[in-house]
């Protein structure tokens, strides 16, 4: 369509903003992290939610441009609140093909300066598909810089175990596909179980996604699985930030 055409103009008027999913340690129930997720308020569509847009941006250059504003903006926005929440920001694997991401990433940290221990990038297993100009490099090069990788939407990918094996993240992300079968489904049980004692083994944490039911918390709680996010435990909005920051000050 022409919203690839319009995503120009609509930074400009900063129609483009940023939203906050609170991460919850399943034990204590404290927020630990958030992840970024972006709108855009349109002026005649009304409020688009990224699955609306991110994906013609992705199909087109405009997703550099997007993802360098989501990027920038949920840095200053994290040093403007003083947050010490480490904040997910998610990255189209499009951003990965110039091979200028790396760059772009280090002037953004600069410009902002924002600890690098505070950002993490979700990546999903897609990334690993298609062209990918010396991705294994890019992605041990912002880890070197102290940003954390996070491969999201895990299980969903072609070759999950494959792109495990391949390179190193920090965390993964149990996509809410499989969350949503808890605690019912014994298949789904068994595979979570197992994606938990991977990471552990590993060494790298685990977040569930999609998490909507006490149940599929107190299922979480009892099987091993650290961190979860999901509409229960929040919902993603613009005061997450603020709201640490306040609690930081009194
Ligand atoms: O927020 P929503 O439920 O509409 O998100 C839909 C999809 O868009 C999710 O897969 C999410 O990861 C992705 N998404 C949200 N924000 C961003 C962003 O800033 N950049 C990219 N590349 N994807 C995003
Ligand atoms: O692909 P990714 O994991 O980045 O997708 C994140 C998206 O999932 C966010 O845009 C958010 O709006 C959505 N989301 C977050 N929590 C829930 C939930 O509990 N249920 C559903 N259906 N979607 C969720
Ligand atoms: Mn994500
Ligand atoms: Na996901």
């Amino acid at each position: 369509l022409r919203l690839e055409a319009e995503l120009g103009v609509a930074f400009q008027r900063n129609e483009i903003f940023v939203v906050y999913q609170p991460i919850v340690d399943v034990a204590t129930g404290a927020i630990v992290s958030a992840e970024a997720l972006v709108r855009w308020q349109h002026p005649t569509r009304g409020l688009l939610s990224a699955g609306a847009f991110v994906p013609s941006a992705e199909a087109s250059d405009i997703i550099d441009e997007l993802g360098e504003y989501v990027l920038r903006t949920t840095c200053l926005q994290m040093v403007a609140s003083g947050t010490r929440l480490p904040v997910a920001v998610n990255l189209s694997p499009r951003q990965l093909r110039s091979g200028r991401f790396v760059s772009i990433l280090q002037r953004i940290l600069s410009d902002t300066g924002l600890a690098p221990e505070l950002l993490a990038l979700e990546v999903t297993e897609s990334v690993f598909m298609g062209t990918g100009t010396h991705l294994l490099d890019q992605l041990a090069a912002i880890r070197a810089m102290g940003v954390r990788v996070v491969l999201d939407d895990f299980g969903t990918g072609y070759s999950s175990l494959t792109y495990l094996r391949g390179f190193d993240v920090d965390g993964i992300k149990i996509d809410a596909s499989f969350t949503r079968d808890l605690p019912h489904s014994r298949k789904v049980a068994a595979i979570i179980r197992t994606i938990g004692r991977l990471a552990s083994d590993m060494n790298i944490y685990v977040v569930a996604e999609g998490v909507e039911t006490e149940e599929q918390l107190h299922w979480l709680r009892g099987n091993g699985i650290a961190f979860a996010q999901g509409f229960l435990l929040g919902r993603p909005d613009g005061r997450l930030l603020d709201g640490e920051a306040r609690t930081g000050t009194t």
